[in-house]
C-alpha cells in the first residue's frame, strides 16, 4: 500500500478495518478511497467485509444514528428521507461528458470538469462529525459472468444497510479481483441533516455519473434511487459495459410461471414506475426471480437473465393482503425489513391502499402529521407517500423460485412490455417477431401520468424498455444492442400488456387478471394456444381465456368482456403510431428496422381499418 494511503487510513480506522483494506491489491481503489476521506473529512471510517458482524454493526448504527427507527415487529424499522426527497430528481441527475464529446441530446449531461468541480465543493468536509463506511457488494452472482464488483462509499448507515438486504456482499470478490479488472464505484455523502436527519438541503442535491471512470457521485441526498449505487446509479453505467461487451442490462423483473404438468416458464418484463412491475413478478401461483434489474447474455447458445439483486426495493403503496398475500404477510412477521416514507403510529406502519383504516395523525415524509395538513410547499399530504417502500431480502419471499440466485441465471422464454394505457392496446397481445417486439412493444413504449405524478393526469410519456431514466447513450444504438442481441439463437417471444385499458372511464380489467395474461403468454411459448392477427400484434382467442378465466380465477368471462377488452382500437393505434413518427424524427440513430416496422405496422393497420372501420372486434378478424 501507499504509505500515504496508509498513514491516512491509520489515522481514520481501526486495525480490524485497516486490515481489510490492506487485503485489497487494488491501488486505484485505494486512491478513490483516500481521496473520498480527504475531501469529505469524515470522523471516521468503517470498513465493511462479507462478516455478519460488519453487517449487523452497521444495521445496530442506523438505528442508533436515528437513520432508522424500530417498528413493533422485532426486525423493522421505518427510516424517513426529506420532504422533496421522496424520489429520483431528474434535474439534477447528469452525465459528465469529457470535452469535445456530447452523449444524444435526450440525455441530461454537463461538462465533467464543471461537473467533477462542483460535486467537490459540495462534498468538501460534508462528511464532518459522521463515519464515513468503505463497503462493498456485488452486482449479479459473485463469481460468474454476470457479476460486477462494486465499491460502496456513503455516510448513511441507511443506505449501506439497504445495500447489505438488496445486494449480494462483495468484499472476497473485490480481493480477488485481477488488477485492472472492471468495478463500479460510488461516492454518495448525506450532507447536512435535520434534527429528522434527513438531508436538508435538498436545493443542491445532485446525482452526477462520471461513466469515463465508472464512478457515480452523489450528495445532499438519501433517497435510494439516488444513493444506494448499485441500483440506478449502477444500471446507467451498466448499460455502457454492455454495449462495450455485446450484453444487454434492462430495468425489467425476472419471474417464473407455472404451466401446464409442472412445466416452468421464465418471463422478463419492462413496465415503468407503478404500473404493475412487482405486482406481475408476484403474482400468486407463479416465482419471482427478480423485480426491477436484470442482465441479459447468450450463454451456451441460451438466451439468459439474472437478477442482479438479491432483495426488493418495493412501492408499498396497494400492497393489501388479498391482492399481495406473499408481501403481506412478510410485512407482518419478525425479520429483516426497512419501511420508508409510510406512516408510523405507536410504532406500527400504514400506508395508502392498504386497504385498511389508516390514523389521522402520526409521522411520516412530512414529520409529525396530522389529517389535512399540507406540506412545506403548500401542497396537500397524504398520510404516506405514494412512492414509500418496503425493502426485504429475495431469500426472505415465499415465492422466490429456487433458481432466483442460479449462477448462469435462467433461460428466458418470453419478455413483456407493459404500460399504462386508458384506449389504445388490448390487454395482451405477442409480436410477430423479435424486431417487431423491440421496436413496437420495447421502443414505441408509453405510460400516463397519474394524479399522484407532477403535472398534468393522463398525458401519455415515452419510455423507451421502461429504461429511458437510465440510458447512458443514444436511444438509436440502444435500441440497435436490443435488436442485434442474441441474434443467432432462438429468442425469446415479446409480448406487450395493459392493465389500465378503460372504457367510459372504467377499468375494463380486475387487478388479478395478470394471471391470465401470463398463463397464455405461457401457453402461447409452447405453442398451445391460438392467436388471432390484430394488426399490431397477435391476440387470444376467445375460448382459450373463457378456459383459463375458469381455471385460474373461477370467472365466467363473457363474450362481451372479451369484446371489450380485445377490440382493435384503431384511430387510437394509428395515433400513437404519428406520435412516435414524431418523436423519432428527432432521433438522429433510429434504426432502419425501427423505421421499417413503424411503417409495416400502419400499414397493417390502414389496411385493416379499409376492410372493417375505426374499431374492429376480435370476433370480426
Ligand atoms: C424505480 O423507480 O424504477 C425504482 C425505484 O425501482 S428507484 O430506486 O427510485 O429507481
Ligand atoms: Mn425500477
Amino acid at each position: 500500500m501507499n504509505p500515504k494511503h496508509e498513514e491516512l487510513f491509520k489515522s481514520k480506522m481501526d486495525e480490524v478495518s485497516f486490515n481489510r483494506l490492506a487485503a485489497i491489491d487494488n491501488e486505484e481503489a485505494m486512491a478513490f478511497i483516500a481521496h473520498a476521506i480527504e475531501l469529505c473529512e469524515p470522523e471516521n471510517v468503517f470498513v465493511g467485509d462479507d462478516s455478519d458482524e460488519a453487517h449487523d454493526y452497521v444495521r445496530q448504527m442506523a438505528k442508533e444514528k436515528k437513520e432508522e427507527v424500530p417498528l413493533a415487529i422485532d426486525g423493522h424499522t421505518v427510516h424517513f428521507d426529506g420532504y422533496y426527497d421522496q424520489a429520483r430528481k431528474k434535474e439534477v441527475t447528469k452525465y459528465l461528458v469529457p470535452e469535445g464529446i456530447e452523449l444524444d441530446s435526450k440525455l441530461n449531461q454537463m461538462s465533467r470538469d464543471e461537473g467533477i468541480k462542483e460535486m467537490e465543493d459540495l462534498q468538501r468536509g460534508a462528511c464532518r462529525g459522521r463515519t464515513m463506511m468503505v463497503m462493498f457488494f456485488c452486482l449479479g452472482p459473485t463469481d460468474t459472468i454476470f457479476a460486477i464488483p462494486c465499491l460502496q462509499i456513503t455516510d448513511s448507515f441507511y443506505v449501506a444497510h439497504s445495500e447489505d438486504l438488496l445486494y449480494r456482499r462483495g468484499y472476497e470478490a473485490f480481493k480477488n479481483l485481477p488488477n485492472g479488472a472492471e468495478y463500479f464505484k460510488y461516492r454518495h455523502a448525506t450532507g447536512e441533516v435535520d434534527e429528522r436527519m434527513t438531508s436538508k438541503r435538498y436545493d443542491l442535491n445532485r446525482v452526477y455519473m462520471d461513466y469515463t471512470q465508472n464512478t457515480t457521485l452523489s450528495v445532499n441526498t438519501q433517497y435510494a434511487g439516488n444513493t444506494v449505487g448499485l441500483k440506478k446509479l449502477s444500471l446507467r453505467l451498466a448499460i455502457r459495459k454492455a454495449d462495450r461487451e455485446g450484453w444487454l442490462a434492462e430495468h425489467m423483473f425476472i419471474m417464473r410461471s407455472n404451466g401446464p404438468n409442472d412445466r416452468k416458464t421464465y418471463f422478463c418484463g419492462a413496465f415503468p414506475s407503478a404500473c404493475g412491475k412487482t405486482s406481475t413478478a408476484m403474482i400468486p401461483g407463479e416465482n419471482i426471480v427478480g423485480d426491477d434489474l436484470a442482465y441479459f447474455r447468450v450463454i451456451d447458445g441460451q438466451f439468459r437473465a439474472v437478477n442482479v439483486e438479491n432483495g426488493i426495493f418495493g412501492i408499498i403503496t396497494d400492497v393489501n393482503s388479498k391482492d399481495d398475500p406473499v408481501i403481506w404477510n412478510l410485512l407482518h412477521q419478525p425479520g429483516n425489513v426497512i419501511f420508508s416514507n409510510i406512516l408510523v403510529k405507536d410504532q406500527n406502519p400504514y400506508w395508502l391502499g392498504m386497504e385498511q383504516d389508516i390514523p389521522s395523525e402520526g409521522e411520516n415524509y412530512c414529520g409529525d402529521w396530522k389529517q389535512g395538513m399540507t406540506g412545506p410547499n403548500d401542497k396537500p399530504t397524504t398520510p404516506s407517500h405514494k412512492n414509500a417502500r418496503y425493502t426485504v431480502k429475495m431469500a426472505d419471499l415465499k415465492n422466490a423460485d429456487p433458481n432466483w440466485d442460479a449462477p448462469n441465471g435462467v433461460l428466458v422464454s418470453g419478455i413483456i412490455y407493459g404500460g399504462r394505457d386508458s384506449d389504445i392496446s388490448v390487454p395482451v397481445r405477442e409480436a410477430y417477431s423479435w424486431e417487431h417486439g423491440i421496436c413496437t412493444m420495447g421502443a414505441m413504449l408509453e405510460s400516463e401520468t397519474t394524479a399522484a405524478t407532477i403535472g398534468k393526469e393522463g398525458v401519455r410519456v415515452w419510455n423507451v424498455m421502461s429504461n429511458m431514466d437510465f440510458l447512458s447513450m443514444s436511444v438509436g444504438r440502444y435500441i440497435d444492442n436490443n435488436l442485434k442481441f442474441a441474434k443467432d439463437i432462438e429468442r425469446p417471444i415479446v409480448f406487450g400488456t395493459n392493465y389500465f385499458l378503460k372504457k367510459d372511464g372504467q377499468y375494463l380489467n380486475g387487478k388479478l387478471d395478470k394471471s391470465i395474461w401470463i398463463k397464455w403468454m405461457e401457453l402461447r411459448v409452447h405453442g398451445e394456444a391460438e392467436a388471432l392477427d390484430a394488426g399490431y400484434g397477435k391476440i387470444p382467442v376467445y375460448k382459450d381465456l373463457k378456459k383459463l378465466f375458469k381455471q385460474v380465477l373461477d370467472i365466467d368471462y363473457t363474450e362481451q368482456d372479451y369484446i371489450d377488452q380485445f377490440t382493435v382500437r384503431i384511430p387510437e393505434c394509428l395515433a400513437k403510431l404519428d406520435r412516435m413518427a414524431e418523436i423519432y424524427a428527432t432521433v438522429s440513430d433510429t434504426p432502419q428496422a425501427m423505421k421499417d416496422e413503424m411503417a409495416a405496422q400502419r400499414e397493417r393497420l390502414e389496411k385493416l381499418h379499409s376492410e372493417k372501420g375505426d374499431y374492429v372486434s376480435p370476433f370480426d378478424l
